[in-house]
């Protein structure tokens, strides 16, 4: 599914994050920036020792916050590392900070002229944030920032499985009908 905001475009996919030739890739992070397992395991191997040796000197990053660093031997140029909320239930800030991790990581693409970006679902696996809500989130947020500032031009949210691809997409499908009746 695809909508067009502000003249960029914001797509669901289903995939491996990997294999995007996008500019960007985010990569769903812990604070220490310590290589872990599901997406962020992926991405650690398949862009080699080099960008890892980078990761280790970026000096951590809080949560709700982004970093950027080289993509190795990824086709994109950088990873974002962006460390959302462990889930708890729903009432200690988890959507200001899952909201925000995606913000500065669209930050970051503009900063450093990056025109197209990939998102995971950040959150939704090992920390646990059931999945339609963090839908909701983080496409409420990505749709604000483009109507805002119309960049990066391609904007892609690219989910594991068929499953998540189908929440992603009603949630997006929601969205877009509530807009049109404002
Ligand atoms: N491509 C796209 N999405 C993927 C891929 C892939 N190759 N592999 C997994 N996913 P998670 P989190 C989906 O647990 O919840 C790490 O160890 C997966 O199905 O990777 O933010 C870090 O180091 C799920 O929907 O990230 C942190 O310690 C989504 O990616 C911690 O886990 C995110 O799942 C972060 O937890």
């Amino acid at each position: 599914m695809q909508v067009v905001v502000n003249g960029a475009r914001l797509e669901l996919v289903q995939g491996d994050i990997t294999r995007e030739t996008t500019d960007a890739i985010v990569n769903a992070a812990n604070e220490a920036l310590a290589p872990g397992g599901g997406v962020d395991g992926a991405i650690t191997r398949a862009a080699g020792p080099a960008a890892l040796e980078v990761r280790r000197k970026l000096g951590g990053c809080p949560t709700g916050e982004a970093k950027l660093g080289p993509g190795g031997n990824l086709a994109a140029r950088a990873i974002i590392y962006a460390v959302g909320p462990v889930y708890h239930d729903g009432r200690h800030g988890e959507a200001d900070l899952l909201a925000s991790a995606y913000r500065r990581s669209l930050e970051l693409c503009l900063a450093h002229g990056l025109d197209s970006v990939a998102f995971p679902a950040i959150s939704t696996g090992v920390y646990g944030y059931p999945m339609a809500d963090a839908a909701r989130v983080a496409l409420a947020t990505l749709r604000a920032f483009l109507a805002q500032h119309g960049q990066p031009r391609r904007v892609r949210v690219v989910l594991f499985n068929a499953e998540a691809l189908a929440v992603w997409s009603s949630v997006l499908s929601q969205l877009e009908s509530t807009s049109t009746h404002e």
